[in-house]
């Protein structure tokens, strides 16, 4: 292959600072006998299947966040589909001003950068395809590690992931446009994988993968089944550039179903209960009065009477 055994040996001693276990046998070769849990461009790549989405993947040891760090991307021409992914985050941002927990090693903090030519006003309908998206991918690699037995993960309307009652993701979608036309979006999400301990107060209300089953998860694989069911689901979405046909499924995953909410609008709050959504993504409340409202999410919270669901 016009390769010397020099510059062979060399990529395998890179290889095990990066943490691959390799067996060595004289005159014959190498064996890879274990793949450290890393979220990198080789990880991610090499498992991956799909058209667009993930193929331009830029991972980071550490950013200040995947979000922040996708527009700046942006703003230099990386295209449509472009996957930004980092180990840590120093400046990790949830909604509103809020942060986002992000120790280094444990979890996936990742941001795709999209550049449809949609309504701008739709927009906010993909954080429910992404937030469809991963709940399937969690749930396809629950369900091989632990049979059909395994827990189920759901979705919280209109932003996060649920486990067992505790938050194990969330998503941030962020718009750049003009009046009428989207230079971008970046939808991010952080989903808790093998993380084994919260700081102190996120602890009751926060969960992941590992606390919920005792197992740990690579990583690699998760992002890449996230990518590959985004790219389904976002397919499905442009067809009508509503949820239409997404609908279904995702009321099947929405845990607030059914239940009493309290909706915090800015300014008011009031309660009642959650039936499912619309095609536009909004929740649908019924009040105490018998009216059902369309709830957007744009500025709203939305939680459960007695907590967090
Ligand atoms: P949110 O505003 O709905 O949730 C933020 C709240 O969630 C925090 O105020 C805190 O109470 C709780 N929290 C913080 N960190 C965690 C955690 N690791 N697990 C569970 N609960 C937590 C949700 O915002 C949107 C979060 C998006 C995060 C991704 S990570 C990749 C991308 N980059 C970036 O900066 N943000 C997104």
């Amino acid at each position: 292959m016009g390769v010397s055994r020099t510059a062979v040996w060399k990529v395998i001693g890179q290889l095990k600072e990066e943490g691959y276990e390799i067996e060595g046998v004289k005159n014959r070769g190498y064996h890879i006998t274990s793949i450290p849990d890393v979220m990198t461009e080789a990880e991610i790549g090499s498992r991956l299947h799909t058209k667009v989405m993930g193929r331009c993947c830029i991972c980071y040891e550490e950013t200040d966040s995947t979000n922040t760090r996708a527009k700046r991307l942006a703003d230099e021409g990386k295209p449509h589909g472009t996957l930004v992914c980092a180990e840590a985050q120093t400046g990790g941002k949830g909604r509103r001003g809020r942060s986002w927990s992000s120790p280094p090693g444990e979890a996936i903090y990742m941001s795709l950068l999209l550049k449809p030519r949609i309504d701008p006003v739709h927009t906010s309908m993909l954080t429910l395809v992404m937030g469809l998206a991963a709940a399937r991918a969690c749930n396809k690699v629950l369900k091989h590690r632990l049979g059909e037995k395994a827990v189920k993960v759901q979705v919280k309307w209109p932003n996060d992931l649920v486990l067992e009652g505790r938050k194990l993701a969330g998503i941030l979608t962020e718009l750049s446009t003009e009046v009428d036309y989207i230079n971008h979006i970046v939808t991010g999400i952080g989903i808790n994988v093998n993380t084994a301990a919260f700081p102190k107060e996120i602890e009751s209300t926060a969960s992941s993968l590992y606390l919920a089953t005792g197992k740990t998860f690579s990583r690699a694989e998760l992002t890449v089944c996230c990518m590959e069911e985004f790219e389904n689901c976002y397919e499905t979405f442009l067809r009508t550039e509503d949820l239409s046909a997404l609908k279904e499924e995702y009321e099947s995953l929405l845990v607030n179903k059914g239940r009493q909410v309290q909706v915090l609008e800015p300014g008011h709050a009031y309660t009642g209960r959650a039936l499912g959504i619309n095609e536009n993504g909004e929740l649908l409340v019924e009040r105490e009065d018998g009216q059902v409202l369309p709830v957007y999410a744009g500025e709203v919270s939305v939680r459960g009477i007695y907590g967090y669901v």
